[in-house]
């Protein structure tokens, strides 16, 4: 190669006996032998040592050779090399492509789909436009069966079927849309999360989209990303909830903002709570810090916890480094201490407030047609089963918020849409569209409640298909039984529980099974899961259940009438 640069090589072969062409110049390497283009970059000598130290994970090892970020810029460069046939998929370097790619939001679907990628955005707080769903179905309409869309239990969009040699102008078109991909996957802040009805809700004491774009803003550069907070420790979760009902999950966040009326000043706090998470070996619900901020805190609070987590996190076994590790290894006190010291000289955070209720709040369902704190305004909130979403429903939904509302919707962690700012007089029209023949304002009591992880269908981790066996099996139980309220049903294919099982009413996570002696796929059963106010997490009841239509649909039916009232069709009738 010419202009002094030189092939940068990895200790993981690449696809095929070439070495990796990659145009990133080497620099004079550091104290611990790694080029400025490592991770090390911006971490403190603490998380150096942490992530250089022969127990640090493979991932630290990874990324200590070269940065995750470097596939913002590299990523680009690779997909026209491909496309002029100068590099091609075997000369790829397989840690690039499988892991440090996802720090670009490009996940390798090697073991389901080779070649293809899932591109994961970034949407704060679900907002959506129709341009951003139109420019979205554009992407996937150009590969044909392969391309389809799935909203996410973060309230965000994920495309499927990308091939590498289009990204650079993909991720071009996503940042001119104002979407963007970096630091959506492995060790970033995921997309973050706020009420999905922020600033048409009469009851929320916040409208949570302006800070949560900022916030975005800063944590991701405009789309560009930003070099700062791309090497964590681990993934890290962060949501803000305005309202009792705690719509985006606070409770499994690793940072969740609760909105609160400080009784004694009528001052609006967030209390902050920290550590929520699932994961294949610890579950645990959010715990409170005990301190609140005020809003202007929010984001120097959020980027203080980061930079905190980035500096002294544990780098180690990676089911061991998620952000209450470092919690609890710190502890309470010493942890918010050392996040207000971060924030800045003589930080002081408010304790964080406790409000007493006199009545219980029923967490709220966002499908159908709903009246906003705006005279004469509705949001109508709409079904996706399962998430899924094929071109021609973005370019319907993008028609639709035009047409009838303001042209935007949101997306919500249940993987539905609503569309918002809606007339009174435009509702009997907009409700008549045969697109919601398809999805639902107002489905079923199982189908409003339904939500599924992607499963093996493209996830190499899936130990079960989810998304069409969990529609399949709503459509039947609906069909039999007759339900008094709605039921959250929450299919996830394997134990890193994406689905959210543990969250659900009823809960199905893929695993192990046998019959007839031959292994087959299979479920555990979780029940009783509670969000909102007071929540838990629900309980494993059964494992080893198998998927088929013989042995799972009964022992629903069997759950839902002892714990749920349902009672069978022929009965009700
Ligand atoms: Fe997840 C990894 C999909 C929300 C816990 N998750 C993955 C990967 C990236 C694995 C992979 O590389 O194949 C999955 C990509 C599959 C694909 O092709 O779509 C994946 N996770 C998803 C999504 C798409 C599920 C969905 O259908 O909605 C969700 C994307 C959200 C987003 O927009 O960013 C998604 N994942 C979650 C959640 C739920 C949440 O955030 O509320 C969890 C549990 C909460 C949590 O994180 O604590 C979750 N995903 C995991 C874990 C376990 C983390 C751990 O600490 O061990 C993994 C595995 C990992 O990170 O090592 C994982
Ligand atoms: Fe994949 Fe498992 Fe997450 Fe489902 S729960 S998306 S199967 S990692």
């Amino acid at each position: 190669m010419g202009n002094g640069q030189r092939v940068l090589t990895s200790s993981r072969p690449s696809r095929g006996s070439l070495k990796v062409a990659c145009t990133a110049t080497l620099e004079p390497t550091t104290k611990t032998g790694a080029t400025p283009t490592s991770g090390l970059k911006h971490l403190s000598e603490e998380a150096r040592v942490r992530a250089t130290d022969k127990k640090a994970s493979k991932f630290e090892k990874v990324k200590v050779e070269k940065c995750g970020s470097t596939m913002w810029s590299e990523v680009p460069e690779l997909a026209k090399l491909l496309r002029e046939g100068t590099t091609k998929w075997e000369d790829l370097n397989l840690d690039d492509v499988d892991i440090r790619m996802k720090f670009a939001g490009l996940f390798h679907r090697g073991k389901r789909t080779p070649q293809r990628f899932m591109m994961r955005l970034k949407l704060p707080n679900g907002e959506i436009n129709a341009e951003q769903l139109r420019y979205a179905a554009s992407i996937i309409s150009k590969y044909g069966e392969d391309g389809c869309a799935d909203i996410t239990t973060r309230a965000n969009l994920q495309l499927r079927g990308v091939k590498l040699e289009d990204a650079d102008g993909i991720i071009e078109g996503l940042i001119q849309h104002d979407m963007g991909s970096f630091q959506s996957g492995m060790d970033s802040v995921r997309n973050l999360t706020g009420s999905p009805i922020a600033g048409l809700d009469p009851h929320e004491l916040f409208d949570t989209r302006p800070v949560l774009r900022e916030m975005n803003r800063v944590l991701f550069n405009g789309g560009r990303g930003n070099e700062e907070f791309a090497n964590l420790p681990r993934k890290i979760n962060v949501c803000i909830s305005p309202t009792r009902d705690d719509f985006p999950h606070t409770q499994i966040n690793d940072l969740g903002f609760e909105a609160v009326r400080d009784p004694a000043s009528g001052q609006l706090l967030f209390n902050v709570v920290v550590g929520g998470y699932f994961s294949i070996k610890r579950n645990i619900m959010s715990v409170p810090l005990g301190v609140a901020v005020t809003e202007d805190q929010l984001v120097p609070f959020t980027l203080a916890l980061l930079r905190v987590f980035r500096d002294h996190g544990p780098r180690g076994d990676r089911q061991k480094t998620r952000l209450i590790w470092l919690i609890e290894q710190l502890g309470f006190e010493a942890f918010s201490n050392l996040v207000a010291e971060t924030m800045g000289p003589g930080t002081q955070l408010t304790p964080a407030v406790h409000v007493a209720y006199d009545e219980p709040w029923e967490r709220r369902d966002l499908l159908g047609v709903h009246a906003q704190k705006q005279q004469g305004l509705n949001w109508v909130g709409v079904s996706v089963p399962s998430g899924r979403l094929q071109a021609e429903d973005l370019e319907e939904f993008a028609r639709v918020a035009e047409q009838y509302g303001d042209g935007t919707a949101r997306l919500t962690p249940e993987e539905n849409i609503l569309f918002v700012n809606v007339p009174d007089a435009s509702l009997p029209a907009m409700l008549a569209e045969p697109i919601f023949a398809k999805f639902k304002v107002n489905p079923g009591n199982l189908e409003r409640g339904l939500v599924s992880c992607t499963g093996s269908q493209f996830c190499g981790f899936g130990l079960i298909e989810t998304k069409q066996r969990a529609m399949a099996v709503v459509s039947k139980l609906e069909a039999s039984l007759h339900l008094p309220r709605p039921v959250r049903i929450h299919w996830t294919g394997c134990p890193n529980s994406c689905g959210q099982a543990q969250v659900a009413d009823i809960g199905l996570m893929g695993g192990p099974a046998k019959l007839d002696g031959k292994a087959v796929e299979g479920v555990k059963i979780f029940l009783g899961g509670k969000i909102g106010e007071n929540p838990e997490l629900a309980a494993e009841i059964e494992a080893g259940v198998p998927c088929h239509e013989d042995y799972l649909l009964p022992k629903l039916q069997q759950l839902l009438v002892e714990h749920f009232g349902a009672t069978p069709l022929e009965a009700a009738a």
